[in-house]
């Protein structure tokens, strides 16, 4: 039940002053006795997240977070944790129970810059005297429809659901939309390096083998060693190549020269098969925006040896041999710009809010965050003027083969 991974599940949070009624709410919601609740003001300090399937609506993680009035020696710290989830939240419930509303008003417009929709809530309804002015008051700063419900009788729970369900239906995205179709054969070149995990295949290419079948494609998995006697074996080209990034100029070169063969062989219709891309692309696609992401890529065509560059990591793992992140971007950008150039490379969380230092922002393919996230930090470069591209792209645009694949 619980095995959507939580970059495509739907994120709601839940926000609103302590004893608000957050918790309960979600527990409400759930069924279950996911968050502590308490008449203590302050009882959730830390942000929880919970994975659940909710009728009609699907795969989603509900985000419990501390009072955004949280005053205790801590409570700036839990209030800058509770903001970070902004970036990442697909809905937000936002609950009404005190009458000073002054700083649901300054979230609800935090969150309407960020373009998030947002459900406001009138909570614990059952204790509320004077429902008619209130819901009056609430509607005026978030909108004519505020659900009025109990977390204790139940009332108004239905109807919430019924909003998380119609605000959920978001269009459904492909990460390999445009590029294959149902029948078609994709190959997928895979290398089984230091960096691979004993014993499984990494989140990308499990997510995109699973969509091919699901569309009806046929795929062959091989290794770049393998790969031209993968081609060989087929008595028709591929429509696609995907490939892993780091082999993307030995793989590259083997597609030209099959793509030489084919042309040679093959009617008209099929001259420009296979088309071939990256793992990084195809992500760089379904997660962020790939134009913004080929534009900043540009930039690293014009970075000087006394330019800073920040490299974002989404997985905050133990840093391998052979990482690219740490290890072989940055290698790559030495040689090419100069080995002082300066890289700051972050993981998590952890990223700057003021970019304005950097010439260049390269990003993961965030295979592990949701769209939101990545969308919030291309919208935060793009704010202070500062490039962004990804991983992906990144090398493509070093190797001088961008031009060489679909995006
Ligand atoms: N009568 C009534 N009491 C409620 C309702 N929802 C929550 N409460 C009570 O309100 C108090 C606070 O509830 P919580 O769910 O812990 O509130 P919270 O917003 O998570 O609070 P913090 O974690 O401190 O930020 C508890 O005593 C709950 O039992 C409701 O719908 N009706
Ligand atoms: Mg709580």
């Amino acid at each position: 039940m619980n095995s959507t991974p939580s970059s495509e599940r739907i994120h709601i949070a839940f926000y609103g002053r302590c004893n608000s009624g957050k918790s309960s709410l979600i527990n409400a919601l759930t069924g279950q006795e996911v968050a502590i609740v308490s008449d203590m003001a302050g009882t959730t300090t830390d942000l929880v997240s919970k994975p659940i399937e909710l009728p009609n609506i699907g795969a989603t993680i509900l985000i419990d977070t501390p009072g955004i009035d949280d005053n205790t020696t801590l409570g700036e710290q839990r209030k800058a944790q509770t903001l970070k989830t902004l970036n990442k939240t697909d809905i937000a419930v936002v609950l009404f129970h005190d009458n000073d509303t002054s700083i649901e008003k300054s979230l609800i417009a935090q969150l309407k810059a960020r373009e998030i929709p947002v459900i406001g809530v009138i909570s614990k309804c059952d204790t509320i005297q004077n429902r008619a002015s209130f819901t009056a008051k609430v509607n005026d700063i978030v909108g004519p429809d505020s659900i009025t419900l109990s977390a204790t009788t139940k009332e108004g729970i239905d109807q919430l659901l019924v909003r998380l369900a119609s605000l959920s239906q978001q269009e459904e995205r492909l990460i390999t939309e445009g590029l294959c179709n149902s029948g078609d054969m994709v190959v997928l070149v895979m290398p089984q390096d230091a960096q691979a995990p004993k014993g499984r295949l990494i989140k990308p290419q499990v997510e995109v083998i699973r969509e091919l079948l699901d569309r009806g494609c046929n795929t062959l998995c091989t290794t770049p060693e393998g790969l031209n006697a993968a081609l060989n074996s087929l008595t028709t080209p591929p429509q696609l190549i995907i490939t892993d990034s780091q082999v993307f100029a030995p793989v590259h070169k083997i597609v030209e020269e099959y793509r030489n063969e084919v042309v040679s062989s093959t009617p008209q219709s099929q001259q420009n098969a296979p088309l071939l891309t990256s793992f990084s692309i195809l992500f760089a696609r379904y997660k962020g925006d790939i134009d913004t992401f080929v534009e900043g890529g540009k930039k690293l065509l014009s970075l000087t040896s006394s330019s800073r560059v920040l490299i974002a990591e989404a997985c905050s793992h133990i840093p391998q041999n052979e990482d690219i992140g740490r290890v072989k971007l940055p290698q790559m950008l030495r040689k090419r710009i100069g080995e002082s150039l300066s890289i700051d490379i972050v993981g998590g969380n952890d990223f700057p809010v003021d970019l304005s230092q950097y010439d260049l922002v390269i990003h993961c393919g965030a295979c592990m965050f949701n769209r939101r996230l990545v969308m919030s930090r291309i919208a935060q470069a793009q704010s202070q003027d500062v490039p962004i591209t990804n991983y992906g792209i990144a090398i493509a645009t070093l190797t001088g083969i961008i031009d060489k694949v679909v995006y």
